[in-house]
């Protein structure tokens, strides 16, 4: 067979194969990869291909030298190696606004945000929003400026046992969350540590057994419990406990717009209840930002994070505040009543979605 044996000489192996490809076309077969000295002793990549066979390679009249075929290929991995790690450096991740990638620094710290359990486009956003107040481009400025720009989103407000004169507060929220037992770290808290009078209500007549659940914590602190089914009944509850200065209110966790909506009118009885929306912070960014959407036109003034403890790299809050700009007023991390609830800090939020050491 008449093979059409050809060698190919570049200053790397990148260039040296394109040359093989478009002397050859695709289906070239690579037959020999050396590495040899060019000119001005500078090192050289030379590849001798066919295009229709392998033949005899020896043909070529060239000899076969192992020792510098195994460093050529090295150096071919290793240059692909180095365009694989610059290409994950630089995601470009479509947002339909722009497709400019961002800078190394940049995208490094994206690249933790998402690592996190960020959404890649939000964490993008943010990311770019960063670099645009930063006071550098390295990626401790752009850090810097990405955390003053958390600092605004997610703000620290007063925990729910501190704060002057009668405070109402309803926590709602999905199923499951963790609304009753925050209520009662909350009262305990307050019982004990800010000494105040405490009184517990409840709207929650959907669940079976959720009125003995807040009845129970309600009798180990001896504070009142009260329950209330409607609008009358939860008037009623607040007139009974005028002595209290800080009123908790339960909800139902629902989720259906309907159940939601006839909560909310319910809790139109008590104007003066500030709404808390309660998230779990081990949940997903996607979910929480659907759960925001569907509480955030009903009064919601605070967002307490539960689950810190399950959450694995709870940067889905990110989710939240791009959502909802709310001052988060407590977080929790377990099951421990009343240990397991802490006040909301700037530096706790920032490392929450950032990680420490960034
Ligand atoms: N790991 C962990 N578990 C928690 C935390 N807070 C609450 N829980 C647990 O979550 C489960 C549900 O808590 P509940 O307080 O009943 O939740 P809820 O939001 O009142 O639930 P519904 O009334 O059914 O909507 C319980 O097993 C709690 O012990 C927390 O911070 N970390
Ligand atoms: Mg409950």
């Amino acid at each position: 067979m008449n093979a059409i044996v050809r060698t190919f000489r570049a200053p790397d192996p990148r260039t040296a194969l394109d040359a093989v490809r478009s002397a050859l076309g695709e289906e070239a077969i690579i037959l020999k990869t050396r590495e040899v000295g060019g000119f001005f002793g500078r090192k050289e990549i030379e590849i001798t291909a066919t295009h229709s066979g392998p033949g005899q390679p020896s043909s070529t009249g060239q000899s076969f030298d192992l020792e510098t075929e195994v460093s050529a290929l090295r150096r071919i991995v290793e240059q692909l190696r180095a365009e694989v790690r610059s290409s994950k450096a630089e995601p470009r991740i479509p947002t339909g606004r722009t497709s400019d990638a961002l800078d190394p620094a940049a995208a490094a710290v994206m690249r933790r945000l998402v690592e996190r359990g960020s959404e890649p486009a939000i964490a993008e956003e943010l990311v770019r929003q960063a670099v645009r107040a930063a006071a550098g481009r390295g990626e401790r400025e752009i850090a810097e400026s990405l955390r003053e720009g958390l600092r605004r989103r997610l703000a620290p407000a007063l925990p729910p046992w501190q704060g002057e004169g009668r405070r109402v507060i309803a926590l709602v929220g999905p199923p499951g969350v963790g609304k009753t037992t925050t209520i009662a770290k909350i009262a305990a808290r307050a019982l004990l540590e800010s000494k105040l009078k405490v009184a517990l209500v409840t709207v929650d007549t959907y669940r079976i057994g959720a009125r003995e659940h807040i009845g129970r914590y309600g009798e180990i602190m001896g504070v009142p419990t009260h329950v209330a089914r409607d609008q009358a009944s939860l008037r009623e509850a607040m007139a009974a406990v005028p002595e209290a200065q800080l009123v908790l209110i339960d909800t139902a966790g629902r989720s259906d717009p309907a159940a939601l909506e006839a909560q909310a009118q319910l809790l139109k009885a008590a104007p003066e209840a500030e709404q808390h929306l309660v998230l779990s912070a081990a949940t997903g960014g996607r979910e929480l930002r659907a759960v925001v959407r569907r509480f955030k036109s009903r009064g919601v003034c605070r967002l307490i994070f539960t689950k810190l403890d399950e959450a694995d790299g709870p940067a889905g809050l990110l989710s939240v505040a791009t959502e909802l700009t709310c001052p988060v007023s407590c977080v929790t991390d377990g099951q421990r009543v009343p240990d397991d609830v802490h006040p909301a800090t700037s530096p706790l939020l920032v490392e929450l979605v950032l990680g420490k050491g960034v």
